[in-house]
């Protein structure tokens, strides 16, 4: 299987995120992409090679052109109002407020983020776009014909919305390379989200369709980050109705109650038919990760390889998350080498 890199990820290299109440160093580093790269060279899963350059157009596909604005320019304004230090926001326009982006980049960063633990930084529009051209790339080789290819993005995507950023997501990878690949052809699409958290901004951004299903296992929203979202009553809307699919589990799940769900969610992918498939890759479900509370080990990552070999479709894996960073290129690339039979 080929894997498609760049280094630009480096330039996503945030101080600090703030989580349990804590500025803590961001979990999501570039140490994860350099430990994922050396065990695909390590193991010998197949060629490394560059992305191409996609512009701007397939971005839009899924993105707002505000949203898109905004990001672009949102270090910049931040560095003139207030020097050389990460972006977060500090207020949400919740319930009773107005949903109006105001003219402040104090004010831009709480209109489009969701959390506080995505810093914007001077190489995150960069690092954010050549993710995207990394899913694209890999996306064009499916479109060519391959079985499978591995997009090896950073920063991740997952919890990028049409207009949303955060979860350490600006722009959503899967969702832009599952748009191209329907727009190459691909009648229907389906997205596995296997990532520990659920898949908010890809849900979002495909709800209300039929020719992508959106499918997730991951912690409960009752209990887990993005709180707001995932549930399994939330099944699509409009034509979209039956076509998004969730697997919410409880902290504490181990592989029985994981594989019972992976099992469920490729039947729904089976069921409803489709041309090619996106997986949306993150090993946070690992039982040593430091900021998730499902408890796979490492002999369930070929396992979730296996079952996704299954379907038998072509298919894209797009990283997402996985924060036990010694660990994580060894159970990424598990799953990877399970998809291809070991
Ligand atoms: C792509 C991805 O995996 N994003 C995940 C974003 C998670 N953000 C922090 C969630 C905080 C949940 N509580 C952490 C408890 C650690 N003691
Ligand atoms: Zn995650």
């Amino acid at each position: 299987m080929e894997t498609v890199y760049s280094d630009d990820h480096r330039l996503q290299d945030g101080k600090s995120e703030l989580i349990d109440g804590k500025l803590l160093p961001c979990f999501e580093m570039p140490r994860r992409a350099d430990m994922i790269l050396a065990r695909v060279r390590a193991v010998g899963l197949g060629p490394v090679v560059a992305p191409d350059a996609h512009g701007r157009a397939p971005i839009e596909r899924v993105h707002d052109a505000g949203f898109l604005r905004f990001l672009e320019t949102a270090w910049d304004a931040w560095l003139a109002a207030h020097g050389a230090y990460d972006a977060l926001p500090l207020v949400w326009p919740t319930r009773g407020m107005r949903q109006r982006e105001p003219e402040a980049i104090d004010g831009k960063l709480s209109y489009f983020a969701i959390d506080a633990g995505t810093p914007i930084t001077a190489g995150t529009w960069r690092a954010a776009t050549t993710a995207v051209d990394v899913a694209l790339t890999g996306a064009a080789r499916i479109t060519a014909g391959a079985r499978a290819v591995f997009s090896l993005c950073r920063p991740p995507g997952h919890h990028a919305g049409a207009d949303t950023y955060g979860g350490y997501c600006f722009l959503n990878n899967a969702a832009v390379a599952a748009q191209a690949l329907r727009d190459a052809g691909a009648a229907r699409v389906a997205i596995l989200d296997v990532d520990y958290h659920h898949g908010n901004g890809t849900q979002g951004i495909f709800y209300a369709r039929d020719d992508v299903l959106f499918t997730s296992i991951h912690g409960h929203p009752a209990q887990e980050f993005p709180f707001f979202l995932g549930y399994d009553d939330e099944t699509g809307e409009g034509r979209g109705t039956g076509y998004n699919a969730n697997f919410p589990l409880r902290w504490g799940a181990g592989w029985e109650q994981y594989a019972e769900a992976l099992a469920a969610a490729c039947a729904r992918i089976v069921e409803l038919g489709a041309d090619a498939l996106v997986v949306s890759l993150g090993v946070d479900t690992f039982e040593g990760d430091p900021i998730s509370h499902f408890r796979l080990r490492g002999e369930d990552y070929p396992r979730i390889g296996r079952a996704i070999a299954g379907l038998a479709l072509p298919t894209l894996f797009v990283m997402e998350g996985g924060y036990a960073v010694e660990e994580i290129g060894v159970n990424a690339v598990a799953v990877l080498t399970g998809f291809e039979g070991d």
